[in-house]
């Protein structure tokens, strides 16, 4: 059976291909949700896709991914800066984990360059466009083997 990969999408990121395009991109929310399923597809793992603008619903997922996730993807949005919530959920998550950042958090203000979520991230891809989701992809392919 193929392993599911959570590929969590955190506020306002549900606007992704409308929202300052020149930061974030042309690829809408579905663009990438679907390109990361033909990828999982073609490397033996599914996608379960979840957007929210709600701290707390992200966090259930995370807590809902403990039962039946081998990986999360996770972007989490304004809450990377915030949430010590997330890095909570997520240290309570067994798998893999890997951040991404469709911008470079490390170019732009000083308040987008920390991460709680860091801190548990098995990897952290920032600054490759809509790409860094498929990256991540990739490298949790090589992780789970
Ligand atoms: C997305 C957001 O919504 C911002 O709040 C983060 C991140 C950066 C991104 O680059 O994907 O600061």
């Amino acid at each position: 059976m193929a392993k599911r990969v959570t590929l969590l999408n955190g506020p306002n990121l549900n606007l992704l291909g409308r929202r300052q395009p020149e930061i974030y991109g042309h690829e809408t929310l579905a663009d990438v949700e679907a390109a990361s399923a033909a990828l999982a597809a073609e490397l033996g793992l599914e996608i379960a896709a979840f957007q929210s603008n709600h701290e707390g619903a992200l966090v259930d997922r995370i807590q809902a991914a403990r039962e039946d996730s081998a990986a999360i993807i996770i972007n989490p949005g304004a809450y990377s800066h915030t949430s010590v919530a997330i890095l909570d959920a997520l240290n309570a998550f067994d798998g893999v984990v890997i951040e991404v950042h469709i911008s470079n958090i490390h170019r732009r203000e000083a308040f987008r360059h920390h991460s709680y979520v860091s801190q548990r991230a098995d990897g952290v891809i920032a600054g490759c466009g809509t790409e860094g989701y498929l990256l991540a992809l990739r490298r949790i392919a090589t992780l789970l083997g």
